[in-house]
């Protein structure tokens, strides 16, 4: 039986990455926003890297039942899904959430929307690019699945505006949104939207982002991030 009421003991967190990047180091993966969101909130962690084998055993499938990356331990807390993680480090550290109820329930909801609104149509637009590329529907599929990804950034784009960020201040929610849009960074959607482009760039100046991109180029190159500078 679990003992609901044990409180989280602070101590240097453990991730868990791709030993082998699949993406020759983009920061595409998941562990990403894990890596920027404690970089943001000045919180040193350690990197267990893991190999596609090792995550489907049950030592790994204690952590993340669905045999995936990244997970998070710090102390007796265990946590999967990179949006959880995400939120706790923010709800535990200044930097990534206003202090204000409102503000903060406003930024909480641009990492649902990031993760459940505008990421599910980009995963789409992936799964059809590698897993169905041979099918005879594929060409037609990718222009539907393109246009919806379309109308979610005409959205995201005509709110955002010429702001700096979603709502005020930078947030755990243009974190996440952010990320999300790059993995569009290749695919030439987001061209038709300057303000994206400009807000991507902004969330990827940041140094927090800088430091926690160099950090898992670092797992691709075998080089460690102060060697890249
Ligand atoms: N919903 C989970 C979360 O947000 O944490 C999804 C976790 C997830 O998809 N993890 C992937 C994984 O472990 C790694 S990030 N896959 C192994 C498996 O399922 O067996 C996957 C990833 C890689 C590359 C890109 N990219 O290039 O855009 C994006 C995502």
């Amino acid at each position: 039986m679990r003992n609901w009421s044990s409180r989280i003991v602070p101590t240097i967190p453990t991730i868990t990455a791709f030993e082998r990047s699949l993406d020759r180091g983009q920061g595409l993966a998941r562990d990403m926003p894990v890596r920027w969101a404690l970089e943001e909130v000045g919180q040193p962690y350690d990197v267990r890297l893991v190999s596609f084998s090792a995550m489907k055993e049950a030592t790994h499938r204690a952590l993340h039942p669905f045999g995936q990356i990244p997970t998070y331990e710090e102390g007796d807390l265990a946590l999967f899904e990179s949006g959880a993680i995400v939120f706790h480090i923010a709800e535990h550290n200044a930097g990534l959430l206003p202090n204000d109820a409102i503000a903060r329930a406003c930024a909480i909801t641009w990492m649902f929307a990031a993760l459940s609104t505008v990421e599910p149509v980009i995963v789409q637009r992936e799964v059809s690019m590698y897993l169905e590329h041979d099918k005879s529907w594929h060409e037609e599929r990718l222009l539907i699945v393109e246009d919806r990804i379309r109308s979610r950034l005409d959205d995201l784009s005509a709110r955002l505006g010429n702001g700096e960020w979603l709502d005020r201040a930078f947030s755990a929610g243009d974190l996440l949104m952010v990320q999300v849009l790059r993995r569009l960074s290749r695919s030439g959607i987001l061209d038709d939207y300057p303000n994206l482009i400009a807000y991507v760039a902004r969330g990827e100046a940041r140094p927090a982002f800088k430091r926690a991109f160099d950090a898992q180029l670092a797992v691709f190159t075998g080089k460690s991030a102060s060697q890249l500078e």
